[in-house]
């Protein structure tokens, strides 16, 4: 849907375009309003609320009318950042359809108060081999989820699954598609914290995450970080295998390569002629941690020293091969490749990348890994031909004090972009473009790749910016992750929104802003404040690629998505008590529970199967007891089971938390508790 300004203005093509213009008159009328071109209704509505020529061109082409939800052409899989959960928004209209609840517990959707499906998945996420948690704090009770990555088959987005990292904690979630659940959530052993990922390959079958800061390799040794940062920190890149039919991690076919203690940042997947390959940049190669009150330099000052830094080039398809060989060390149960491994069989090479890097993004076809160095205001562009070229020649510059070959940046270089200050993430459109976010300029600058895109004078030039508001982190273009982007849009997430909306208290929202990338100069349609964490990262999917359920086959644990042996039919009910335990086998529907009355011993141990029975699409019910703490969300056709123990005397509330039907505040009962 591409409308200009002067059709708009001149009513035509609008029926073409699929909106109905109905009684409002475009140009139908000679008398102007004001300083407008647009006469009647919509000249006079335009001109009482301020708003220009543009302005309501911008909203003809993000409006998306009542009852006509297929116009929002995408939806967007944005992260929340430290609210640990991950946003679903329509393009263009930009408007939230769900958060989906992932490592932080969510009432809403029952997620993480006692239901099995999100408490028993929430609890797996804590368990790491080798990790640690507070005796005193022991739970999880956050994430920040910073990348999703959408599953691809062929380089192509499927609709199976997203995975997305937690910043914090080095854990990895997956949410299932087909019903918009986590599923699981896996904690990476020796991983600290984490950054690079998540990236799929391009057929899904690993979900890559790398280390940020580096792992304490002796837990036992925590001063050694001062005295021995080199020999005793170590980085990880982590290649999760994926099952295929199930799309949850496997643990044991999965393995890692050992890296440098550098600071792993932003990572990306090869595709198409570079498959089998990723991509890791670092910084910090100076290798600083700080203590500025011990006459150390801050971070800061001691990781911006060097003028390159190191991409990691890792070749995971051999990696594949060298644990084949049972090349490889179990720490803390992962197959580990050491890094004297991984250079001596060719998996690991460096090449130099400028001043504090941040994003790697591989280009459509493969070839072009652009990079986005925030201390340069390039943007290095590298082509795969001439890293390969460089592995197999051995045309290395050095190698480094780990010992890793690091391949001569003039060889690797197929072109350099003057962009703007602080470059960072790079996104793809349909036509060989490159859309380069600016975080100091709080602008985004669009450049031309080379071959096979454009060649000669037209290669690798700087066509146009656009300024946004106000310093810009990651960018997302129509599956501009893909080997087939659709342009279109691109989304700006901005950091601030001074200005930009109402004032509401003193956290203001963060701003996403849509684009429009189907002119040749980029235009701005519309501000949307994010009211719910700081997004980091978003990936965009054609809607039609989303085929979820809507109801689920009667009595579906969400959890296995196969049928719970626990599952009661319509209006089934049955309660048993076994020594000191009380099972109750419950039907959920409009308007009751199926039985509405448990009778319970103080100290019993009880278990109750909750079973949806509706037919009907939002038939969503819900169970709490509130006291207890607990609230489950009961979706059609969904099993559930609650186990707890009745530690507390008295009769408790038993009720439906959805308004499901005329009579829902009659969905109530009781579980009296005796002593
Ligand atoms: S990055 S701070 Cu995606 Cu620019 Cu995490
Ligand atoms: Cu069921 Cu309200």
């Amino acid at each position: 849907m591409s409308i200009t300004r002067r059709e708009l203005l001149q009513g035509a093509a609008i029926g073409g375009a699929g909106l109905v213009v109905g009684k409002v008159a475009f140009g139908g009328d000679a008398t102007t309003t004001g300083d407008t071109a647009l006469s009647g209704d919509v000249g006079k509505i335009a001109a009482e609320r301020g708003l220009l020529d543009e302005d309501v061109i911008h909203a003809v082409k993000t409006f998306v009318a009542p009852g006509k939800p297929s116009m929002d052409s995408h939806l967007l899989f944005a992260s929340g950042g430290h609210s640990g959960q991950i946003l679903v928004m329509g393009v263009p209209s930009m408007k939230l359809m769900k958060v989906i609840a992932v490592f932080t517990p969510e009432p809403w959707q029952g997620h993480g108060y006692g239901a099995d499906s999100s408490d028993l998945v929430m609890a797996a996420g804590t368990s790491a081999e080798g990790g640690a948690v507070s005796a005193s704090r022991p739970k999880l009770g956050w994430g920040d989820t910073h990348h999703p990555a959408l599953s691809e088959t062929g380089g192509e987005y499927d609709g199976r699954w997203i995975y997305i990292n937690d910043r914090a904690n080095g854990r990895i979630a997956m949410v299932d598609l087909r019903d918009f659940k986590t599923k699981q959530i896996f904690d990476v052993p020796n991983l600290e914290t984490s950054h690079g990922g998540c990236f799929v390959t391009q057929n899904s079958d690993y979900v890559h995450i790398s280390t940020m800061q580096p792992t304490l390799t002796d837990r036992s040794k925590a001063e050694s970080l001062i005295t021995d940062y080199k020999n005793v920190m170590r980085g990880y890149s982590t290649f999760m295998a994926i099952n295929q039919t199930t799309g949850r991690m496997e643990q044991e076919r999965s393995f890692q390569i050992e890296l440098p203690p550098y600071t792993q940042d932003l990572a990306d997947s090869g595709k198409l002629v570079s498959d089998g390959y990723a991509f890791i940049n670092s910084f910090n190669t100076e290798m600083a941690f700080g203590g500025n009150m011990e006459g150390r330099p801050p971070m800061e000052v001691g990781a911006s020293k060097n003028d390159f830094d190191m991409m990691h080039i890792i070749n995971w398809k051999l990696a594949e091969q060298v644990i084949k060989d049972g090349k490889f060390e179990m720490i803390n149960g992962m197959r580990v490749i050491r890094l004297d491994v991984a250079v001596a069989e060719g998996v690991l090479h460096f090449v130099p990348e400028p001043k504090s890097p941040h994003g790697v993004d591989v280009s459509p076809d493969g070839n072009y890994l652009c990079v986005g160095g925030k201390l340069d205001p390039h943007v290095t562009i590298f082509g795969f031909d001439k890293i390969l070229a460089a592995i197999e020649s051995k045309d290395y510059e050095k190698l480094d004090e780990f010992g890793v070959p690091v391949l001569k940046f003039d060889s690797c270089v197929a072109g350099r972009v003057e962009v703007g200050l602080g470059p960072l993430h790079t996104q793809y459109d349909d036509k060989g473009y490159g859309y380069i976010s600016l975080f100091l300029d709080s602008a985004v600058a669009k450049f031309s790749l080379g071959e096979p895109y454009f060649s000669g004078e037209e290669a690798f030039k700087l066509v146009d910016t656009l300024k946004v508001n106000y310093n810009v982190g990651h960018l997302v273009a129509m599956e501009g992750d893909t080997v087939k982007p659709d342009g279109k849009y691109l989304v700006a997430l901005n950091k601030w929104s001074i200005d930009r909306f109402p004032v509401v208290g003193t956290l203001k929202p963060q701003n996403f802003q849509l684009i429009d990338l189907t002119g040749e100069k980029m235009e701005l349609l519309s501000d949307t404040p994010i009211g719910i964490g700081e997004p980091h990262y978003v990936q965009s999917i054609r809607t039609e690629r989303i085929k979820s359920w809507e109801v689920y086959p009667a009595g579906t644990n969400p959890l296995t998505m196969e049928l719970d042996p626990n599952a009661v039919a319509d209006g089934g009910q049955r309660v048993e008590r076994t020594g000191t335990t009380v099972e109750a086998w419950m039907t959920v529907m409009r308007s009751q529970f199926m039985p509405d009355t448990l009778h319970v011993t103080k100290g019993d141990k009880v278990i109750v199967h909750l079973t949806n029975v509706e037919e009907t699409p939002d038939a969503t019910h819900g169970f709490a007891i509130p006291r207890y703490n607990i609230n489950v969300s009961l979706d059609p056709g969904e099993c559930a089971t609650v186990e707890f123990i009745a530690d507390a005397e008295g009769a408790f509330a038993m009720y439906c938390t959805e308004f499901c039907s005329a009579l829902h505040l009659e969905m109530q009962g009781w579980m009296l508790v005796s002593v």
